[in-house]
């Protein structure tokens, strides 16, 4: 069956390994079946719920455009793009505000958790995020939506608001309550400090992650210092969720390798810590270093990368402007 994907990442900085098992490396593989049309977007728009500085949030804009690009999206498959130059995604975050409750948007535990104790100083952007998410999917009929674990909420909401403008404006079908595509297994990378936090650009410890501009040397530092438990290495997977940080780190291990827990636990059943860990930076090493020559080498050639985002930005408007014109109508406009 052809599925019409759209999924986002934020330019933020610090894209990390998360990013990329949790989310750009499922976006390739959804690329590589010819029957999908795939839609990738740098949200940038979503970037500015928390302060950014404008020189930087440019150079993370291009960054996270060329992380795409390295990890193998290709504007001839897909439709790459940046948020801001698609006007349409804000007209129908607006329309789209009038839909969703405020009741739904009070249950997000990201707002709770981004916004931390202080709410009162967080910006209303923050909290109605999750609208603008619904705009970005429902304005191109999106059916799959590749994200990661930390994102489900954002999907059923998205999946709420489509379904609660189709019983009002009695028009069954027309906005697509859209799927979640969340792999199965390793969905969430957590921090290399801390076993029970997800890992996230906004760890004020760059020890905490891989990013995806680390060179060797950092990559192999980072993965002798990440914490571990004192206990041998598992026999099986029996009682392993007691144990965070290891099953963490088996997890990135099998997710690169393309294989299961239970064959990461039979690799190195009887080993030391120190043989896995040097073999997961190999790994890793051997993974994530290409991908980073690549960033760097296309960050040379920012013209491209513009004109990248130019172009997938025409092509982007000319389906989300209809579908804002369909509500729009729907609405009585
Ligand atoms: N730790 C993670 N494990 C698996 N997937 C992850 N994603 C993020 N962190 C992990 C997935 O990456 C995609 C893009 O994320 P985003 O740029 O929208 O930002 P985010 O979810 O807020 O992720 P970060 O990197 O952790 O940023 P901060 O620090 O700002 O919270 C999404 O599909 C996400 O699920």
């Amino acid at each position: 069956m052809s599925k019409k994907i759209f999924s986002g990442v934020q330019p933020t900085g610090n894209l990390h390994l998360g990013n990329y098992l949790g989310a750009i490396k499922n976006f390739v593989n959804l690329q590589k079946d010819e029957k999908n049309n795939c839609i990738y977007c740098v949200v940038d728009l979503h970037a500015i719920t928390v302060k950014q500085d404008p020189k930087t949030l440019k150079k993370n804009i291009r960054e996270t455009t060329a992380a795409f690009l390295a990890s193998g999206l290709d504007p001839k498959k897909s439709i790459i793009f940046n948020q801001s130059m698609v006007p349409s995604h804000s007209e129908g975050a607006w329309l789209l505000g009038c839909i969703a409750r405020m009741g739904w948007l009070n249950r997000m535990t990201q707002f709770k958790e981004k916004a931390g104790k202080d709410k009162e100083k967080a910006s209303v952007g923050l909290y109605i995020y999750p609208i603008l998410m619904a705009s970005d999917i429902l304005l191109y009929d999106a059916t799959h939506v590749p994200v990661g674990e930390d994102q489900k909420q954002h999907l059923e909401l998205t999946r709420d608001i489509a379904q609660k403008f189709n019983s009002d404006f009695n028009c069954p079908g027309f906005l697509i309550p859209p799927e979640p595509l969340i792999q199965e297994n390793f969905s969430r990378i957590m921090s290399l400090k801390d076993g029970t936090k997800k890992m996230s650009k906004s760890d004020p410890s760059d020890q905490s992650r891989i990013n995806m501009s680390d060179e060797k040397d950092q990559i192999i530092n980072k993965i002798k210092k990440a914490k571990t438990d004192s206990a041998e290495l598992p026999e099986s997977d029996e009682n392993l969720n007691k144990r965070p940080e290891l099953i963490n780190l088996y997890g990135i291990f099998s997710s690169l390798q393309n294989q299961s827990l239970n064959s990461t636990i039979n690799e190195f059943k009887g080993k030391n810590f120190s043989d896995f860990k040097n073999k997961l930076a190999e790994v890793l090493v051997e993974k994530i270093c290409p991908i980073s020559n690549e960033i760097n080498k296309l960050l040379k050639d920012k013209k491209y990368i513009d004109e990248v985002l130019a172009s997938g930005s025409v092509l982007a408007e000319k389906i989300a402007r209809k579908k804002v014109e369909d509500i729009k109508q729907k609405i009585g406009f």
